[in-house]
């Protein structure tokens, strides 16, 4: 091959040519010459005027930052934003909460069932109720959830029975709910993968005639988190999606943390920004405020089912508890940063709130601990009795339709079985 002619300096006049290696040159060695001319500015010049301690204040993302919209302090006082006020009852406030309530209660029962044995593996939604209740709640009947594995509050605001969950992670089913008329699809495991389900999802309610109508409408939710956000199925579902204007919600929990990896692995941006550079809204919302996440996704949603899809929400949360019943955090995080997102719980702010403003009685939270207890009680026992499936079971559910070579395949397996003097 001949060796490349080096391309012209895009430096200014009069300066020498940039070097740039040569393909069939020897690597060792300077190949690269000096920059000459005049300097045009710093590269955080470009984009705004960033000097390095507002990029350490802020812009490396892990501040929750100026934009952030937030309708209940976490002192449990009502705030206003000019863009997404909410107007909503005392009734309204309640049933929030006891969702909230219900779905902790049903999390903190499970890491228990879990640590005794009965489960195999737990993922903590801890801290993440607002987020979840908030998007849940603002969902209507016709539209799509695409969930990661964390949303077990998005799958009771869908109707789901919290006994659901429990087959995958005692290794007895991979998902029991109905999908369709669930409007919650089954948990993804592999990070990020459900965003491009999500986006062909909404792409087909696109070219099914589907949107147009901010009430009748269909959208799709796409669940997933900060760490998601390095997958390349992620970019590419952003792409797709902005370029064939999907209805798509994409609802990014940002909680830190990625396992172990904290978001300053992540991004050097705060991820809503990401948005606009696949020319989509981006917005960032207090994910600890049931509030505030309900009136943003609630609006989200609506622009998706007009057609004026896609958009990005980024809610600010934190993970209270271990990534899974597999992980240690004390490994990889202080305590002080729990400390401090305990004073922001998103249960707390809004009991206080109801409180002090006298918008429910004692009764109210009396009535919202005793059905937590009864329901604690529900999955304790469905758990502890939920039969152990037949080695057919693993080949139900794989494919729509019966094929010659899937019936040889568990014929061979279940002879295998009863090949064993126990039959296991
Ligand atoms: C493609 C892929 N890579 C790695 C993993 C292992 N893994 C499981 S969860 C996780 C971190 C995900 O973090 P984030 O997206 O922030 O979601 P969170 O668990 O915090 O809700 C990783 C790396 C996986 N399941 N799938
Ligand atoms: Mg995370």
């Amino acid at each position: 091959m001949p060796p490349r002619k080096r391309a012209p300096s895009r430096s200014s006049p009069g300066a020498k040519p940039v070097g740039s290696p040569i393909v069939g040159q020897p690597t060792v060695g300077p190949v690269v010459e000096p920059l000459a001319g005049p300097i045009v500015g710093t590269a955080m010049e470009i984009d705004g005027p960033h000097n390095p301690q507002q990029i350490i204040a802020g812009l490396r993302a892990t501040s929750e930052g100026e934009d952030l919209v937030q309708l209940l302090t976490p002192e449990g006082q009502r705030v206003s934003h000019p863009r997404f006020d909410l107007e909503i009852s005392a009734a309204g406030i309640q049933a929030l909460y006891r969702d909230m309530v219900l779905v902790r209660r049903v999390d903190r029962e499970a890491n228990v069932l879990q640590r005794q044995g009965q489960l195999g593996l737990w993922a903590p939604l801890l801290g993440q109720e607002a987020a979840q209740v908030g998007a849940g709640r603002a969902m209507a009947p016709q539209d799509m959830a695409f969930p990661s594995y964390r949303e077990h509050g998005v799958a009771w605001c869908r109707g789901v029975d919290p006994t659901e969950l429990l087959g995958i992670f005692r290794g007895v089913d991979q998902g029991s709910w109905d999908p369709n008329s669930t409007g919650f699809q089954l948990y993804a495991v592999v990070v990020g993968t459900q965003c491009l389900h999500a986006t062909g999802y909404a792409m087909g309610q696109r070219l099914d005639g589907k949107i147009g109508n901010a009430e009748t409408g269909e959208a799709t939710i796409c669940f997933f988190g900060d760490g998601a956000t390095s997958q390349g199925d992620v970019h590419e579902a952003f792409v797709w999606a902005a370029v064939y204007d999907a209805p798509v919600v994409f609802f990014c929990q940002n909680n830190q943390w990625a396992i172990s990896a904290s978001l300053d692995r992540q991004t050097r941006v705060p991820l809503y920004r990401r948005a606009r550079g696949y020319g989509f809204p981006g917005i960032r919302v207090d994910g600890n405020d049931v509030l505030a996440v309900f009136a943003v996704t609630q609006w989200a949603l609506r622009e998706c089912r007009t057609g004026n899809g896609p958009v990005l929400i980024e809610a600010c949360t934190y993970r209270m508890d271990a990534h899974t019943t597999s992980d240690d955090p004390t490994r990889y995080r202080l305590a002080d940063e729990l400390e401090e997102w305990k004073l922001k719980d998103p249960l707390e702010r809004v009991r206080v709130h109801l409180v002090r403003e006298g918008l429910a009685e004692p009764d109210f939270f009396a009535g919202v601990i005793d059905e937590a207890d009864e329901l604690a009680r529900r999955l304790r026992d469905y758990c502890t009795s939920m039969p152990v499936p037949g080695p057919e079971r693993i080949f139900s559910n794989i494919y729509a339709e019966a094929s010659p070579s899937l019936d040889a395949a568990r014929a061979d397996f279940l002879a295998y079985h009863a090949s064993f003097e126990d039959g296991h």
